[in-house]
């Protein structure tokens, strides 16, 4: 799918010269936060140093990594609701929880608003339609991932399971898929640059038929069992898209298949039921049956 820009009705396409990242996190493990803080090319400080051309300036409004901790976050996210941070691209790390089956509790709980304690749920549901674009960062946020595995009692599900396949940012972008488990930092904010040029009227934006940049995800490798897990694949040739085996983890050094290591299919929507089967592999030894590691 080749996304050309949207002017909306009557505007002006061309470069911001600042816009913000809205960053929330929900069931996941911080591990694309650790891929993100490595990146390389470009680097994330590039990017909030505006030093790239045509690139504007980043805010980056981050529950861990921004200096608004506590309080001046939520204060980021209520200005953002009320349109006073714009444009702005809101990111998903980790899938998100179906509050309705906390009971008198939540699983995602957030801050509050008018007094009410409010859910992730909650600010993605406020925070979606008004933003410029929807990224989904990791396998859990993409597809639901570890969190959403077989057994889990939080309904954990990925955002398009949420927002509705058909859901559309306010520059007409479907939700932009970015899988992997962690996915490598150099494509996320690469496709983050993208975006932003994108959105200034400068480059389309191609995404393929998961709303996966096209770019990053070309190059497909071989599913490997993983050692311990007595797995065998019924197909023969069962693969998974990713951009490691080529680019790497972190500046073209390291990442799973570049270095001979197995490919468990993260990036796949199948992911971990059916690539990496831990739950019903592993199931705990009785009491007192000891431990063998
Ligand atoms: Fe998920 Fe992010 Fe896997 Fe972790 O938080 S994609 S559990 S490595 O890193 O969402």
């Amino acid at each position: 799918m080749l996304l050309e820009r949207l002017p909306v009705d009557g505007e002006q396409a061309g470069p911001e010269e600042r816009a913000w990242v809205i960053w929330l996190s929900c069931g996941g493990c911080e591990g694309c936060t650790m891929s993100v803080l490595g990146a390389t090319s470009p680097r994330l400080e590039e990017l909030l140093g505006g030093g790239l051309t045509h690139i504007p300036r980043i805010e980056f409004i981050h529950p861990a990594l921004s200096l608004e901790a506590g309080d001046q976050y939520l204060e980021a996210l209520k200005r953002a609701r009320l349109g006073q941070l714009d444009p702005f691209i809101l990111v998903l790390e980790g899938s998100v929880f179906d509050e309705r089956l906390a009971g008198d509790g939540s699983f995602s709980r957030l801050g509050q608003v008018a007094g009410q304690a409010v859910a992730v749920e909650d600010w993605i549901a406020w925070l979606a339609p008004p933003a410029a674009a929807v990224i989904a960062i990791g396998t859990c946020a993409t597809w639901g991932g570890v969190p959403a595995a077989r057994g889990t009692v939080t309904g954990a599900m990925g955002l398009e399971a949420f927002l509705g396949k058909d859901f559309r940012s306010r520059s007409g972008l479907p939700i932009v898929n970015v899988p992997g488990c962690a996915p490598n930092g150099d494509a996320f904010v690469e496709l983050l640059s993208y975006v932003l040029l994108h959105l200034g009227g400068l480059v389309p934006l191609e995404l393929d038929g998961l709303n996966r940049p096209l770019w990053l995800y070309t190059h497909s490798t071989p599913l490997q069992p993983v050692r311990g897990l007595n797995q065998t694949w019924e197909e023969a040739d069962e693969r998974a898209d990713c951009s490691v085996p080529v680019r790497g983890w972190i500046n073209h050094l390291g990442g799973c298949a570049l270095v001979g290591g197995a490919c468990n299919g993260c990036t796949r929507p199948d992911f971990p039921d059916r690539t990496l089967p831990v739950i019903a592999s592993h199931t705990p030894p009785a009491t007192g049956a000891g431990h063998v590691l």
